[in-house]
């Protein structure tokens, strides 16, 4: 259980300049990773933009970071689709490919009662022999889950940790006290990292960490070493910088610029997410330098 501890890029899309999954883009970016500390990587998630790509080019993206990093970092695979029956596809797919873990956020659209996003979930973990981790986001897929169905599905053995990406740091601590056993909890929003790890996270797994992962890994190491002061400091700073990336069209837009700026090209987002325009183009030059000086 100790590969899933501590921080975990939310490894942005990466295509081609048709918009098509790149291969060897997708390769460059989690290579670009390897060595800044980082645990390891959730793909295909929110920021993979999973949910925009067909089963087929999900198992791309699958098939080339298991085959670039696969050795070297923890890779967890997101797996949730609208349809059971293609999360399941996926799960087979990603144990096939010797990924470390899958996870799922419940299905979108319909709203489904608790009873359905259980049986969605327990479909997905009796497909393969792999850990599997829940992914909790209530504010975008309109589910929110109970302790109560939390605590039933936790308590399988193959169900390791869940990535929280709601606010509250209450429910984050009692998803921990409530597990009953060694389990792993994620942070999921990156300007709260310090709270929620101060809340019981066991680590974090977020989308800005890709245009900055050592600087989470050093917060994160300030906490390990109890040096809060120093903590809360650079996430203030972080802070800053996630507050100026979220005022652009799409966050993942702005991200991927900045990535562009490095040298690793990863294209635009696919629509309807919102790629920056060029007006923004000197603004984010701005930004990416002040990030590489904290
Ligand atoms: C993923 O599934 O790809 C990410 O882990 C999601 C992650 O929690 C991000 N949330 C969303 O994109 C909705 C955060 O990193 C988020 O981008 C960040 O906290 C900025 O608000």
């Amino acid at each position: 259980i100790n590969k899933f501890r501590g921080i975990f890029v939310a490894m942005y899309s990466a295509y081609d300049e048709e918009g098509e999954v790149s291969i060897s883009r997708v390769k460059e970016l989690a290579r670009s990773y390897v060595h800044t500390g980082v645990r390891g990587l959730y793909i295909c998630g929110s920021s993979g933009e999973g949910i925009l790509q067909t089963a087929e080019e999900r198992k791309k993206v699958v098939e080339a970071v298991m085959d670039e990093v696969g050795k070297v970092l923890t890779v967890i695979v997101h797996i949730g689709a609208n349809s059971t029956r293609e999360s399941v596809e996926l799960a087979i797919h990603a144990e096939k490919n010797g990924t470390d873990a899958v996870s799922a956020v419940p299905a979108i659209y319909y709203r489904l009662s608790e009873k359905a996003v259980e049986t969605h979930w327990q479909k997905m973990i009796n497909a393969s022999s792999l850990p599997f981790i829940i992914y909790n986001i209530p504010q975008t897929t309109g589910f929110h889950l109970t302790q109560p169905l939390f605590m039933k599905i936790a308590k399988q053995d193959k169900v390791i940790g869940i990535k929280m990406s709601g606010e509250s740091v209450f429910e984050l601590q009692q998803f921990k006290a409530n597990a009953g056993k060694e389990f792993i909890v994620y942070n999921g929003p990156d300007e709260q990292f310090l709270g929620g790890r101060m809340m019981g996270a066991d680590g974090g797994i977020g989308g800005t960490y890709g245009v900055m992962p050592e600087l989470f890994c050093k917060v994160d190491a300030f906490i390990m070493e109890n040096k809060f002061k120093e903590a809360q400091e650079l996430q203030f700073k972080i802070n800053s910088i996630i507050k100026r990336l979220l005022d652009y069209p799409s966050l993942y837009g702005a991200c991927k610029y900045i990535l562009s700026l490095r040298g690793i090209d990863t294209g635009v987002p696919r629509l309807p997410l919102l790629p920056v325009s060029p007006t923004d183009y000197q603004s984010l030059t701005m930004l990416n330098e002040e990030i590489l000086k904290v």
